[in-house]
């Protein structure tokens, strides 16, 4: 059967939080399971909870929006011969749990985002500030970048983003000596991102690079993709892209920087430390404790293909890490 956008493997349809959530509900309901029936039980419930969630709605077919409000150039060092995932399954296909935790949910709340005005705070070991997402644009105009995108949940795309590189505007700040770290955090606010009423993470959602990662080439604050401003579902207005890592580093409608000297507390590793590292470089040798990284799922093709070292760019980032145990610092 091919797959597809809403024909997903496993490790898809089983969010993390709900994950945490199905494990909390099988532990109140093993006691029953023990006194009744067995393991055996215990195994069908788990099978049949994997697969509980209800059919996701044929989506809708989004086509790329022909209206271009910046100009750009297609940057020529990051460019790739691999075919574009359409702008439908980037669009409709989405982690954001701060607006659904399925994979369609996020394109028919993305609407809720209200992109413009929108300010980005600078703090931390910086002169602080505040800035509007248009003078960022304005200051280091937009190019475009294609990029692979591979989730931690072995599925992966290709994706033309528009943006700038953080490096410039971490340039632009001057942070000072003692910023070794950089804390990046996301809009909250459950008026625009409504489930930050439920508690299934610590809101808002928080990541964080190291400097030298911050400052990297590759990596990007994108505003857009296909061409035109970021849909909600994807981070408007304002989302970071590093592309050797898990998609879960790209924090999306960003509205905070801070630089620290300390290494920061992230979502998701401060919530599960074991499946969750800070690094969460791609790495096909380094399994999720609960499924395999070997090989991933390209949205749109039916052959799994081999996971990427640095989801392929090691050339460019391995560096980064030398001398660093990548199975420890995962
Ligand atoms: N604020 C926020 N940022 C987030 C997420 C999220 O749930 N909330 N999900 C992450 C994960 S797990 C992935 S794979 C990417 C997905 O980006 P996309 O929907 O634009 O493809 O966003 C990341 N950024
Ligand atoms: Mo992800």
């Amino acid at each position: 059967m091919p797959s597809s956008p809403s024909n997903p493997k496993p490790a898809e349809v089983t969010p993390e939080a709900l994950y945490a959530k199905r494990r909390q509900f099988l532990q109140q309901a093993g006691l029953f399971v023990a006194t009744s029936a067995g393991l055996g039980t215990g195994l069908t419930a788990l099978s049949s909870l994997g697969s509980a969630d209800p059919p996701v709605k044929p989506a809708e077919r989004p086509e790329a929006p022909t209206e271009r409000p910046w100009s750009f150039q297609r940057s020529q060092r990051w460019s790739s011969r691999e075919p574009l995932t359409t702008y439908e399954a980037i669009t409709t296909y989405n982690n954001y749990y701060e607006l659904s935790l399925t994979k369609s949910g996020p394109a028919e709340l993305g609407y809720l985002l209200r992109p413009r005005p929108w300010t980005l705070r600078v703090d931390g070991e910086v002169k602080p500030q505040s800035l509007d997402v248009d003078t960022l644009i304005r200051w280091f105009g937009v190019e475009e970048r294609v990029y692979r995108m591979r989730c931690i949940e072995a599925w992966s795309m290709v994706i033309p983003w528009l943006g700038f590189p953080l490096a410039a505007l971490i340039r632009r700040l001057e942070p000072t000596s003692r910023a070794k770290y950089v804390e990046v955090t996301t809009l909250l606010d459950p008026a625009q991102l409504p489930n930050q009423e439920s508690p299934i993470l610590p809101w808002p959602y928080v990541e964080g690079l190291r400097m030298d990662e911050a400052m990297h080439p590759l990596t990007f604050m994108a505003v857009g993709l296909y061409g035109a401003p970021l849909p909600g579902q994807n981070g408007a207005p304002l989302r970071l892209v590093v592309p050797w890592k898990y998609g879960f580093k790209g924090a999306k409608s960003i509205v905070r920087l801070r630089f620290t000297a300390e290494q920061p507390s992230t979502t998701w590793s401060a919530v599960a430390p074991d499946e969750y590292g800070f690094y969460a470089n791609v790495n096909p040798e380094v399994d999720h404790p609960r499924w395999s990284q070997k090989t991933e799922r390209r949205i749109g093709e039916i052959e799994r293909r081999p996971t990427l070292l640095f989801n392929g760019y090691a050339s460019e980032v391995a560096h980064l890490y030398r001398g660093l145990d990548l199975a420890r610092n995962f």
